[in-house]
Parts: structure tokens; sequence; C-alpha cells
């Protein structure tokens, strides 16, 4: 994970902002976890739009802040952090009522948090085909714009590397079906550890709420609307995930805009005609 420490942002007026604030967008998976725990928590908290859609992410005044153009962003009197597991470890520790981590289970998070980290592409992969519908593709001038941006941070610069490159393929071929069923193996694999744990306990790290069910909640409800086979293959999961998702702070949360709702209708459709939908690409 990569901070940016406070001498390294361009765009210096966040600096001097007062009390938290999130950069977040309605339909982003990232802004949509933090929200929830914003929502569990009772916290208040300021809320900045980047219209990602709208390529808000590529400005000038976006890059001096995250050069990786990525959501969220979180501001808290001057201290700015950028990578949402990061955000939640850095959330907690200031609001520690009705806490989200067990005492001692700090390490273990981290590591867990990780490693649905590492799947974020993944989840990308499902979410451009099936909820997108292909569409989400980045206009040639703003991807110019976010590759030649030179911040102060190189390391961030390289990584920034690995979007440039995700979006320039993705507008030449899409999301091709092996990419698909490659991450469909990794999801399935954690949904196997999952489904075996939660036979005997409500939630994934015992019979508490934490941290690992808002993060893992968010890619179960991108995985739920792709047509993902919860009830066939984990109905464990799918119970912990309907539990969940039947409640408001979660729901409200990730409830789409009706838009989103007739473009992956479209894409199910035309998918499952064409013997491309999750279903069919589910490993053996
Ligand atoms: N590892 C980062 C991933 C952040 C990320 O990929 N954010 C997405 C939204 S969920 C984004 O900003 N995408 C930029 C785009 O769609 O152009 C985190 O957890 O914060």
């Amino acid at each position: 994970m990569a901070t940016i420490p406070s001498e390294q942002i361009k765009t210096k007026e966040i600096l001097d902002w007062k009390g938290l604030h999130l950069l977040n967008f309605r339909t982003s998976s990232c802004s949509q976890k933090l929200r929830i725990y914003l929502n569990l928590k009772k916290i208040s908290w300021t809320s900045h739009s980047v219209n990602l859609a709208a390529g808000k992410n590529y400005t000038e005044w976006f890059l001096g802040i995250n050069p990786k153009g990525l959501i969220p962003v979180l501001v808290d009197d001057g201290h700015v952090e950028i990578e949402s597991n990061d955000i939640l470890m850095y959330l907690e520790k200031k609001y520690p009522q009705n806490p989200l981590i067990d005492e001692h289970e700090e390490e273990n998070m981290n590591t867990l948090l990780k490693d649905e980290d590492v799947l974020h592409e993944d989840i990308r992969n499902i979410a451009y085909r099936y909820m997108f519908g292909g569409l989400g593709k980045k206009s040639s001038k703003g991807l110019e714009v976010f590759k030649n941006y030179k911040s102060s941070n190189s390391e961030l610069d390289k990584l920034k590397m690995k979007e440039v490159e995700f979006y320039e393929t993705y507008g030449e071929e899409g999301i091709t079906d092996d990419a698909v069923k490659q991450s469909l193996v990794k999801f399935c694999e954690r949904y196997d550890k999952f489904e075996g744990r939660l036979t005997n306990q409500k939630y994934l790290m015992g019979d508490k709420l934490s941290l690992l069910d808002l993060a893992w909640f968010i890619y179960s409800y991108r995985l739920y609307v792709s047509g993902f086979p919860f009830r066939k293959f984990y109905p464990h999961v799918s119970n912990w995930f309907h539990n969940l998702y039947s409640q408001n702070e979660f729901y409200k949360e990730v409830n789409d805009p009706l838009i989103l709702k007739l473009i992956r209708q479209y894409a199910k459709i035309t998918t499952a005609l064409n013997a491309r939908s999750i279903k069919a690409l589910m490993p053996n």
C-alpha cells in the first residue's frame, strides 16, 4: 500500500479543510465500503463527489491529491489517506467505540484486508463486464493527461501505469472470457473458505461484525447483481450476504441508480444469449 505525505500534495487547499472529508463517488465500490463504515459508526463527515464517469479523477486538481487517479481519499484536518483499507484502519483507531476489529486482531485484519485488496482488479473485471456492460471506457484525451501527469512521488507514478494499462487494454478489447474465468477462480477460492467458516459462525471473523465483512460485502454485492450463483454453491455465504444487504446502512450505499440497473439487465441478457454469463464461465 502506498501513502502520500502532505508535502507531496500539490492541491494544497485540501490541507486547510477542517474536519473529516471523503472524496468519493456513488457507485465506486471502495467508496461504498467507507460510507457503510461511516453509517455504522454514526460519524459525521463531508462528502466531495469525484465523478469517475465524467473523468474528474484525471483533472490536475484531483491528480494533485492522488496521482494514482483513484478514490476514495480521506482528508482529516489536513491528514490525507489514499487507500480504502488504510482509511478503515485509520478511522478505527480514531473512533474505537463499537469496534469492528477485535482486540489483538489488528495484524490479522491487515493481512486479510490485503488479500481483499489484491482482488480489486478481479472485481473490476466482473463489474466492467456484467454491471457496466462494456461501458466506462476512458476517453483517449483523459488517459493521455493521466499518463503524462508527473507528481512528486515516483512510486505512485509507477503504480499509476497499471491503471493506464488496464484502461488502454479495456478500450481495445473489453474484458475477455479468460480474464473473467481467472477472476472467478480466485473468488471461488475465497468463498470456499468463507462457506466453511459461516456454517458455524455469523460473520467472517466470528460472531461479531468486523471490517472484513464490510470489505467482502461490497465484492459480494457486485458478484450477486452480476449473477454469481451464491445460493447454489455457497448457501451460507448467501445468507450472510442477504443479512447485511437487508440493513439500511449497507443497502442504501450499494443501491445503484436506475440507469445502471437497466444497463446490467441488458448485459445479463446479452451475455446469457452468448453463453458468456458468470454461470457459464464458473470453474468446474
Ligand atoms: N486499492 C485502492 C483501489 C481504489 C480504486 O481502484 N478505486 C476505484 C473506484 S472503486 C477508482 O477510483 N477508479 C478510477 C476509475 O474508475 O477511473 C483502494 O482500496 O482504495
